[in-house]
């Protein structure tokens, strides 16, 4: 739980670090669930010879995404951002990572931030960035696997989610600073009057970004923590992350609660009551459920039936001269 001093410093800043929030057993799970993904991956992608075997986790995951930076969408923890979506579009929906959206110690500091009813929203990722020496001038281009640019999470949901108050939770799941490429902000940027300019992403609907010449003007702060701890983001929060200069990857959950009963900003993506006290028996507790509700979305979005739409908003702005 946060201290009152926490909370008081969170409001004030707009940004929290916490270290010490998850323990080795909650981030074994996921580690396992990982190492058997990549294996499926290398055997999907024919990678899975004697050379792979004999390389660790961190070399496994280098390798596999410097060849195939593509095979990223079968890691993430969401669907990729894409409004024409193929039926096989790659996601991750395993039980390890629904026991971590469901881990009561994140569950107990966002409610402390949130309320209790709490949602999962759906704009979730994992991020896993190799040094960034072993990635190609494309890769480099990719939030998910490389450096982050300036934004604010406010901008990367749509209009309708504007008055609902979103708390990113970012989960360590190797330790974060400033060589891996730490997230980084500006402290009281969640008090600017209005949502910063965004220019829309060069290398994909993901990758709104501020121009750098707006950051410039303001001191950044490096939110370091170590692995099992968490840096809270409120939605106006300008941030982004350096990239990984060191040898070693950097690992990463961000995941997002609300209040529930409120637009998500990406509702066509399936979130879920993660704790509530008004009606306990609504709580998803089912990781198949889970699964199957991301797998339905797909279809129905692969189909037509659904509309997946991203960051529409800031298309108006794709030849303005900041954004060049
Ligand atoms: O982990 C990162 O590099 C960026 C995460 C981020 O921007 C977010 O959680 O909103």
């Amino acid at each position: 739980m946060l201290s009152e001093t926490q909370l008081q410093q969170f409001e004030k800043d707009g940004f929290l670090c916490v270290d010490g929030v998850l323990q080795e057993s909650d981030m074994q799970p996921i580690r396992q669930e990982y190492k058997q993904l990549l294996d499926e991956l290398a055997a999907r992608f024919e990678l899975l010879d004697d050379a792979w075997k004999a390389l660790s986790f961190d070399e496994r995951y280098a390798r596999l995404i410097q060849r195939h930076p593509e095979a990223y969408e079968h890691l993430d923890i969401s669907l990729p951002m894409a409004s024409e979506l193929p039926s096989d579009a790659g996601i991750h929906a395993g039980p390890a990572v629904f026991s971590l959206l469901s881990n009561p110690a994140l569950l107990d500091i966002a409610e402390q931030i949130v309320g209790e009813e709490l949602y999962s929203n759906p704009v979730q990722h994992v991020r896993m960035k190799p040094p960034e020496c072993m990635l190609d001038e494309v890769a480099r281009g990719n939030s998910n696997i490389a450096r982050t640019n300036w934004h604010q999470d406010a901008a990367v949901v749509l209009e309708a989610a504007d008055q609902t108050p979103i708390l990113t939770v970012w989960v360590a799941m190797t330790d974060a600073d400033v060589s891996r490429g730490c997230m980084r902000a500006i402290r009281g940027s969640h008090r600017f009057s209005d949502l910063a300019m965004h220019c829309p992403g060069k290398t994909g609907l993901g990758e709104i970004f501020i121009p750098e010449s707006l950051a410039d003007d303001h001191k950044t702060v490096p939110l370091e923590v170590k692995a099992g701890g968490i840096v809270l983001l409120h939605q106006k929060t300008w941030h982004g992350a350096g990239p990984n200069t060191s040898l070693d990857l950097r690992w990463s959950f961000d995941l997002r609660y609300q209040p529930a009963g409120l637009s998500t900003g990406r509702d066509f993506f399936p979130g879920f009551l993660a704790r509530s006290t008004a009606s306990p028996d609504d709580v998803l507790r089912d990781a198949a459920a889970w699964k199957a509700s991301w797998h339905q979305a797909r279809k129905e979005i692969s189909s037509g039936k659904l509309q997946a739409v991203f960051n529409t908003r800031w298309q108006a702005y794709r030849d303005h001269q900041l954004c060049a």
